[in-house]
């Protein structure tokens, strides 16, 4: 999208003609033709899920209009608090999905089972999407930024896409097909990855359709952000403690330290941030939540795969996390994740070994 949208005076001159955008269904489809056999329903997929996007990104811009603001006085699966808007984003994807009829299967932060789809009269229904319809959503009512996170995986051949069983969603993260994040910021942009590098797309509003402004994203080797709740240090293990003390401390030979702390508490947003900036987002063990808070299977599988395709990584502080093998669809784990050289010596913090990665290189 070169030369689009330059500002000057102040005001926002030129705009993007129709030569310099590419929509994101569009993109979807030239990447489709570089595989003969395809049959167009991933792309359909990503097409319902964009969609979706849309409408809770129109919701949401409404908060505070209309009665969306607040809980539902429900508690989801997790035993939190399910708010107005987590409950809306939840019904959206699933509908846009089970109309769609590409997904068979899916999984939601919002529901406690998996929840299969007929499939029996439209599209294929070869397809599985986790998905938390709507993180960060206690961030809502004071209009920060939220997010939705999704993942898709293939159904296995020996499962039947018309009974799909439940166990069909607990796959690793390195069987993901595609993983994505949609930003509802300042602007809503998506970004996802089907495993041949990571590009954005942001929400034109007056147009309804997400333009592709963010070509091959990659994330900086390095970075001077840390994302963590420190409300918790003490309930940190020691390792992580020593690496965040590590951190703050002042090194004239090295540019990114003392480091920055950004915390909005609302992960896709702390993730894009890092991710265009360099910088480390974790979320440890901590005592009121010994394995983590956020989930693997729809929260840090889906931003493991983005952030190792920009040039990034992810653990839990001693595996990669796409190699975790799940065993509920609403595990949690631990996760350090953000820039590389930022997650190896946390890593290396964390078992005991901070002189593995020789400071300032
Ligand atoms: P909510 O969806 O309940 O707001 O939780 C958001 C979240 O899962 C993630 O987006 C944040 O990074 C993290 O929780 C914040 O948790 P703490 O409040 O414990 O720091």
């Amino acid at each position: 999208m070169a030369n689009s949208d330059s500002v000057s005076n102040g005001t926002a001159s030129t705009r993007p003609d129709l030569g310099d955008i590419k929509t994101l269904e569009q993109f979807i489809l030239e990447q489709q033709d570089r595989f003969p056999h395809s049959t167009g329903a991933f792309s359909r997929l990503l097409r319902d899920i964009s969609l979706a996007a849309k409408i809770v990104n129109r919701d949401m811009r409404k908060a505070g209009l209309i009665d969306i603001y607040g809980s539902t006085g429900e508690t989801n699966v997790q035993g939190e608090v399910q708010q107005k808007m987590d409950a809306l984003a939840h019904r959206e994807f699933v509908l846009a999905l089970r109309r769609g009829g590409e997904c068979c299967l899916i999984g939601s932060e919002e529901h406690a089972e998996a929840i299969p789809l007929d499939t029996s009269s439209e599209g294929d229904g070869k397809y599985i999407v986790l998905l938390d319809p709507l993180d960060g959503s206690s961030n809502i009512d004071v209009c920060v930024s939220v997010g939705t996170i999704f993942s898709i995986y293939r159904l296995p051949d020996e499962y039947d896409e018309d009974e799909p069983d439940l166990d069909a969603a607990l796959q690793p993260g390195t069987e993901q097909i595609a993983a994505g994040y949609v930003v509802y910021g300042s602007s809503t942009m998506m970004v996802y990855t089907t495993g041949n590098g990571v590009n954005g797309f942001t929400l034109d509003t007056s147009i309804g359709e997400f333009l592709l402004s963010h070509p091959d994203l990659t994330t900086p080797k390095t970075g001077r952000i840390f994302s963590i709740n420190a409300g918790y240090y003490h309930s940190f293990e020691d390792g992580l403690c020593d690496y965040l003390d590590w951190l703050q401390e002042y090194d004239e030979n090295d540019p990114n330290r003392p480091a920055k702390t950004r915390y909005i508490g609302s992960f896709v947003s702390d993730f894009h941030r890092n991710l265009l900036k360099g910088g480390i987002y974790m979320y440890p063990a901590t005592q009121s939540s010994p394995e983590g808070k956020l989930r693997l299977m729809y929260e840090a599988n889906p931003m493991a795969w983005i952030a190792e395709q920009a040039g990034g990584r992810a653990t839990d502080g001693h595996t990669r996390i796409m190699e975790k093998s799940p065993t509920k669809l609403h595990q949690r784990t631990p996760l350090f994740i953000g820039s590389e050289d930022m997650v190896r010596r946390a890593e290396a913090f964390l078992q005991g070994d901070p002189d593995r990665v020789a400071a300032g290189e």
